[in-house]
């Protein structure tokens, strides 16, 4: 008999997807959105007006204090998707979210509003999944609005510079030495500039160091011009400076020379620079990200080499996003990953070996000579030593290696670079113990220089090699205890 109350009352007990705590200004308006996706929704609130305004509305809305913990016996759990404390009472919000938390099942999600980080730590330590703070929503959304009026601003200034030099002939000047993010800025800009039928040519002074950077401009095909002296700026109607921002300073565009067009993410120093456009955003990471902006902003179609030119950029520049980064790197990233030719980029990053290299792996592979798991390989005279550490990092995936050795010898040094994947031995104490102060590193990879002067008695180059073969060979293996297996045999 006790029990027949009890079901005659669950019979009654609303079965909501979406239970609201709280049905003011947000509560309600969640509830109205809600409902048109044709969702159960009942709203609990303690106003006894705003019940009634709510049902007036067609909610299911019941007169109760949200914190009380009655509650959770006056709603039937089955058809729960989630819970919202909505209320604008933390402390009540706080309870409610205690009282349901035990007893729903664990697939309930659980929302609610909170008016400060505090509060916040507070409700999700009472179980809520999602806490959200209303100021800092209107904040966030008004500044993106203002963020967005900016730039359309900017781009639209930017636009019209350019439409009021139609057909001129542009030099767009970058840093000295350019980085990926200058390059595929100015080739950005370069892009932007052939909608108004603008002659634009990439300059730059000094080096493309780096082999990633010269790959970089070879697989995305970027033409540039080196400049040769001042004269190289007089061909051009104007010039715009892409990564840098005043003439002369890290740029070999002489001095008091008219700027039409500065877009750069550094501070400037002393001198204000000053063109006819100017647009300096010393709050992103890069130029790139600048650059992107207008893209978009104009509405310009980027091609997948630009977009990957400009990811890179951005990511160099921004040591991958773990330097200088904000939340408009990102946002400009975000729009250029999927747009952007990603095996180009694994080129980029995993420049092609040069020929030198390639002669030196040729040679280490040929004359090697495998003691137990460690390949020993003598490549003879060498013209660059960063060779040797490329060669016996690639000699180390071979099967069954687990230590490689590879020396040659350049002017009056033998180098030794040497790599090791097994954790049981320390390189570079194998290394100090086989060649003394001349060597050192680290567990996996180690390197040594020994002067050849001992060797300088040798009457003949065939005899200094095998002199210094016999003896780097010798010398590592007792180090490493294998020289005895070795003259065993
Ligand atoms: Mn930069």
């Amino acid at each position: 008999m006790a029990q027949a109350p009890k079901n005659v009352e669950s019979v009654k007990k609303p079965k909501p997807n979406y239970l609201i705590l709280g049905g003011g200004i947000i509560g309600f308006a969640v509830a109205k959105d809600l409902r048109k996706n044709d969702k159960e929704i009942t709203i609990i609130d303690l106003d006894k007006t705003r019940v009634e305004t709510l049902r007036q509305e067609g909610f299911n809305a019941l007169l109760y204090d949200i914190s009380d913990p009655e509650l959770v016996n006056v709603i039937d759990f089955k058809n729960l998707i989630c819970i919202a404390a909505l209320s604008s009472n933390d402390n009540a919000n706080t309870k409610a979210i205690s009282n349901f938390k035990p007893l729903i099942p664990e697939n309930v999600r659980v929302v609610a509003r909170a008016s400060d980080g505090l509060k916040r730590e507070e409700m999700i330590a009472a179980g809520a999944n999602y806490v959200f703070i209303p100021p800092k929503i209107v904040s966030g959304t008004i500044t993106e609005y203002l963020d967005m009026m900016e730039t359309k601003h900017t781009g639209n200034r930017l636009a019209s510079w350019l439409d009021d030099h139609r057909g001129m002939k542009l030099g767009i000047v970058l840093h000295d030495n350019p980085d990926p993010d200058a390059i595929s800025s100015g080739f950005a800009l370069m892009e932007i500039t052939k909608k108004y039928d603008i002659n634009a040519e990439i300059l730059y002074d000094g080096k493309i160091g780096h082999h990633e950077n010269k790959a970089f401009i070879n697989l995305l095909d970027i033409q540039m011009v080196k400049i040769t002296g001042p004269e190289s700026f007089d061909k051009y109607d104007k010039l715009a400076m892409i990564d840098c921002s005043v003439p002369g300073v890290n740029n070999s565009v002489p001095a008091g020379k008219n700027i039409g067009i500065i877009i750069d993410h550094h501070p400037h120093g002393e001198t204000e620079p000053n063109a006819e456009f100017s647009d300096i955003r010393t709050n992103v990471g890069s130029s790139a990200t600048i650059l992107t902006k207008y893209l978009q902003q104009m509405d310009i179609t980027v091609s997948k080499e630009l977009a990957a030119a400009l990811l890179y950029g951005i990511r160099t520049d921004t040591n991958d996003f773990r330097r200088n980064t904000t939340s408009a790197d990102f946002a400009a990233a975000s729009f250029l990953h999927p747009l952007s030719d990603h095996d180009l980029l694994t080129q980029v990053e995993t420049p092609s070996m040069s020929v030198e290299t390639l002669d030196v792996l040729g040679e280490a592979i040929r004359n090697r000579e495998v003691v137990s798991t460690c390949l020993l390989s003598n490549v003879g005279t060498i013209r660059n030593r960063d060779a040797l550490p490329q060669a016996a990092d690639y000699l180390l995936t071979m099967e069954g290696i687990s230590t490689t050795v590879i020396f040659g010898i350049m002017e009056d040094s033998i180098y030794v670079s040497a790599r090791n994947d097994d954790i049981r031995v320390h390189l570079g104490d194998v290394m100090r113990q086989a060649f003394g102060e001349n060597a050192g590193g680290h567990p996996t990879a180690a390197g040594a220089k020994i002067p050849l002067g001992v060797f300088s008695s040798a009457k003949d180059k065939h005899t200094l090699q095998k002199l210094v073969e016999e003896s780097v060979v010798k010398r590592f293996l007792t180090a490493m205890g294998l020289e005895n297996e070795d003259d065993d045999e």
